[in-house]
């Protein structure tokens, strides 16, 4: 068993948390049901699609020594293979006391051995916070899993809560989002380029994520506007939610010349750029 130092909870508990974003599930067991054990009413699940963890609720205050708690996980919803039992295939034994202490196991049959693994964070938060990588229980996509509370070892009722009280909860990793990506540069012109006259090109950004897409006005806009090998000067210009702008007058005595404008969005840290070119008319 290894020991849980009260001092580093905070620490561990903020690292493993800070900046993923995750999704999650809450489980829940009826309160009043066991007897003198701690009571299991409310098991968070999160996932970030990596590392998932486990917040088992508990009132304020801290266990003691006769109190345990056990997360059994059925890794790979096959009831042939860990505990003969019930399939369980990992167990996190948690007991409270100065120090408290916990052991990660793996079933085999009858018996169990001992496990490490350098990324489970065991902590005592606002109740008994258990945090694993799923590829170190070789899941992939999901798995089942009850907890288990009671008064010494064994643990045995009345003074004993089992939850869910039949079978196991089960919980699908969602993984992270879908990144949104800046797919395409949209350029248009309401009106053609006329020598002497003010031009506008209109630009927008198509974003997208996963089966989804927005047209949206770019987070930054630089535009570089040439007449054949001159340099036009162009000002970018934010018009609507949806749109910005390269303003531009198009210089005298460029009848038939090309205009190029080239349009570089940007949406966050993402850059893309489009170019766009029409001949000068008169
Ligand atoms: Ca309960
Ligand atoms: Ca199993």
């Amino acid at each position: 068993m290894r020991l849980l130092l009260v001092s580093a909870l905070a620490f561990a508990l903020a690292a493993g948390t800070a900046g993923a974003q995750t999704r999650g599930a809450e489980f829940n067991d009826p309160a009043g049901d066991a007897g003198n054990a701690l009571d299991v009413t409310t098991v968070d699940v999160e996932d970030n699609g990596t590392d998932f963890g486990f917040r088992v609720l508990m009132p304020p205050g801290f266990p003691d020594e006769s109190d345990i708690i056990e997360i059994l996980i059925e890794s790979d919803h096959n009831p042939a293979t860990g505990r003969t039992s019930d399939g369980a295939d990992y167990g996190l034994f948690f007991q409270g006391g100065n120090p408290s202490s916990y052991g990660l196991v793996k079933f085999q049959g009858d018996g169990f051995t001992q496990v490490h693994f350098d990324d489970v964070e065991v902590v005592w938060g606002t109740g008994l916070e258990f945090d694993i990588a799923a590829a170190d229980l070789g899941i992939k996509t999901g798995f089942d899993f009850k907890v288990l509370t009671g008064v010494g070892l064994p643990l045995q009722a009345p003074n004993a809560d089992v939850a869910p009280d039949t079978g196991y909860w089960h919980y699908d990793l969602g993984g992270p989002p879908e990144p949104i990506v800046l797919d395409r540069v949209l350029t248009s012109a309401p009106k053609k380029p006329r020598v002497g006259k003010a031009f506008r090109l209109q630009v927008a950004i198509r974003l997208v994520q996963g089966d989804a897409s927005a047209i949206r006005s770019p987070d930054g806009l630089i535009c570089a506007a040439t007449v054949g090998k001159a340099k036009v000067n162009a000002t970018a210009k934010r018009l609507s939610a949806t749109a910005a702008a390269c303003d531009l007058t198009v210089p005298k005595k460029t009848k038939g010349k090309t205009l190029t404008v080239k349009a570089t969005a940007q949406y966050g840290d993402q850059t893309k750029s489009a170019t766009y070119t029409a001949k000068i008319a008169p």
